[in-house]
């Protein structure tokens, strides 16, 4: 064999090149987001045409079931309001169950811009993470994001409390911009927490022994829609989060592998 034929076969593969090669598909949680889902959805192929998206519509009243199957979706309609961690594990079991390598979660109300995703994928493209988490926090930079003042608190001492109990540095607990592999995407099918589903995941994912790592993204202001969080809200979230974080330390059989029931 010739030295540039060697050096050929050992140049890394593209970001692009190692997409083309593999199942990918985008989970967008989406209650009542007729306004935004299409243009995620537009974004989402202009930067992959070859991923399958996949708007799981969690009993919105409006048309976002419509809007997203114009926009050329699958839609996972739910009958009735699950909740965004029920939405969320529907889009994962559909993931799994479909065999799909990698995927992608992508919020229906474009917070998060598909641009960033060759960023957030690109560690799980390389084997180095099983969850890849979009962090508006990572840079050490500030961020264009805005939240009101309570939350932003909040998310960091989320941080903090998770970083701690994994033993290893978070700095965005909340964020449901995140790229998983196969190991990832069936760990997420078979359990993933309820109401304010992330903070928990996050401490699974490590519970688990899955690798996360976090790369730092840019998030958009809402396009429309309202917030499912208030700010009494925010407080019971808190509240909820670390009670539930806690409690689920103490579950002993916490890794249900592939293939086991
Ligand atoms: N499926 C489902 N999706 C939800 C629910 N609540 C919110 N979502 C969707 O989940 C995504 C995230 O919810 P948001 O309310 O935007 O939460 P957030 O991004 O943390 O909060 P904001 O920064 O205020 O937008 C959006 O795409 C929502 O449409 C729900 O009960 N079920
Ligand atoms: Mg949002």
């Amino acid at each position: 064999m010739r030295v540039s034929e060697t050096v050929a076969t050992a140049a890394p593969p593209t970001v692009d090149a190692r997409l083309r090669e593999i199942r990918r598909v985008a989970i967008v949680p989406a209650l009542n987001e007729e306004h935004s889902i299409g243009r995620v959805i537009d974004e989402l192929r202009a930067f992959d045409p070859g991923l399958d998206v996949v708007v799981v519509d969690d009993g919105s009243v409006d048309g976002t079931s419509r809007a997203a199957a114009a926009a050329g979706a699958r839609v996972l309609r739910l009958p009735f309001n699950l909740g965004i961690g029920g939405a969320v594990q529907t889009g994962f079991r559909f993931a799994f169950e479909q065999d799909y390598d990698v995927a992608v979660r992508v919020d229906g109300d474009g917070q998060h811009d598909p641009a960033q995703l060759g960023r957030v994928l690109e560690p799980v493209l390389r084997g180095d993470a099983d969850i890849v988490v979009g962090s508006r926090f990572a840079s050490g930079l500030p961020s264009g994001y805005r939240s009101s003042r309570s939350r932003r608190i909040g998310i960091r001492l989320l941080a903090a409390i998770v970083s701690r109990i994994v033993g290893q540095r978070v700095t965005d607990t909340t964020s449901g911009f995140q790229a998983l592999n196969r190991e990832g995407i069936a760990l997420f099918a078979r359990d993933y927490p309820h109401d304010y589903p992330e903070v928990e995941a996050t401490v699974m994912v490590f519970r688990h022994r899955l690798r996360l790592l976090e790369v730092p993204v840019e998030m958009r202001e809402r396009g429309g829609g309202r917030s499912s969080i208030t700010a009494l809200r925010s407080i019971y979230y808190m509240v909820k989060v670390l009670l539930a974080i806690f409690v689920g330390l103490f579950r002993r059989d916490v890794v249900p592998r592939e293939g086991s029931e």
